[in-house]
């Protein structure tokens, strides 16, 4: 494929080296604090200073690395270890390009989805949390677990836009180009026949949870507490990490945006052939991840 093959620049090593190291180093592959590029530098500065590696920021050094990631054991510098540096939160890069889930997602959608919508999430998040300097230490995933203690006045800015920021950065995470994102693990593709019956059943019932939203929202596969799975849904930018917001909680391992904004411009009314599409690309080789650590 052509981004494949496109010559790799300083920024773009640098991308591909942090979303690899950190998504091998951290149990929890999305927190607020590592989604802007000051920070993933940081990261990658911390995490390579111990190997001897980062002395200049070179693409040579870099591809260097990352190809030394690629064929040895991961790094075991935690990233939240930088959790003081978490405000601002930032838009996080596709891991891909915006054409790149064509047809599935077209990329006019892609752009307007993640410039303008995740963006204004985020920006509000910001906003919210301005004069807190209590709160901007936590993680975005914290935040959604805490929102019954947050101050009153800021509590829906922080639901609405710290789960908008929260659901998008893992959605951009679990699709991958149709063909690349591989196949369930057999330890996932066995809890789901288990749960559900079988994989055809399991899809099923995701699409149902996100017909049956009414509105705006968004369907889950969750690994409970106890480490079960289940299928839920909930509406606008909640989540199932939303304590006293939520009934069923658990960790999201896959989701799928239901707003319309996620698929009016190509399928306009039409969720059902939307949600059908999705499944072309969605990056089992992530949600694996996900489950593994979750459990
Ligand atoms: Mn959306």
């Amino acid at each position: 494929m052509r981004f494949e093959r496109a010559p790799m620049t300083v920024r773009a090593a640098e991308e591909q080296m942090w979303f690899h190291m950190w998504r091998n180093a951290s149990p929890h592959p999305i927190v607020g604090d590592m989604s802007d590029a000051a920070n993933r530098r940081s990261f990658l500065r911390h995490s390579l200073v111990g190997l001897g590696a980062f002395t200049a920021l070179s693409s040579r050094a870099l591809t260097q690395t990352l190809l030394a990631a690629n064929s040895s054991a991961a790094p075991t510098t935690h990233p939240t270890t930088h959790k003081e540096q978490h405000m601002p939160f930032t838009l996080p890069s596709l891991p891909y390009p915006e054409a790149a889930l064509e047809p599935s997602i077209d990329s006019q959608t892609m752009i307007i989805h993640r410039t303008k919508h995740h963006q204004a999430y985020v920006d509000n998040l910001n906003k919210a949390l301005e004069g807190h300097a209590d709160l901007q230490n936590k993680t975005v995933e914290e935040l959604c677990a805490s929102l019954p203690s947050l101050p009153e006045a800021i509590r829906g800015a922080v639901r609405n836009n710290g789960g908008g920021h929260f659901n998008h950065s893992m959605f951009w995470q679990i699709m991958a180009p149709a063909g690349s994102g591989g196949a369930p693990s057999a330890e996932l593709s066995a809890a789901i026949t288990k749960t559900f019956g079988t994989m055809e059943d399991f899809k099923a019932k995701l699409a149902d949870g996100g017909m049956k939203r009414f509105g705006s929202g968004w369907s889950w596969l969750i690994v409970k507490p106890g480490g079960a799975l289940e299928v839920v849904s909930t509406a606008n930018q909640d989540n199932p990490l939303m304590k006293g917001i939520i009934d069923t909680l658990g960790t999201p391992i896959l989701g799928v945006d239901v707003w319309e904004h996620a698929y009016y411009l190509k399928y306009q009314n039409r969720r059902a052939d939307y949600l059908k599409s999705w499944w072309d690309v969605v990056n089992w080789n992530e949600v694996n991840k996900r489950f593994a650590a979750a459990k």
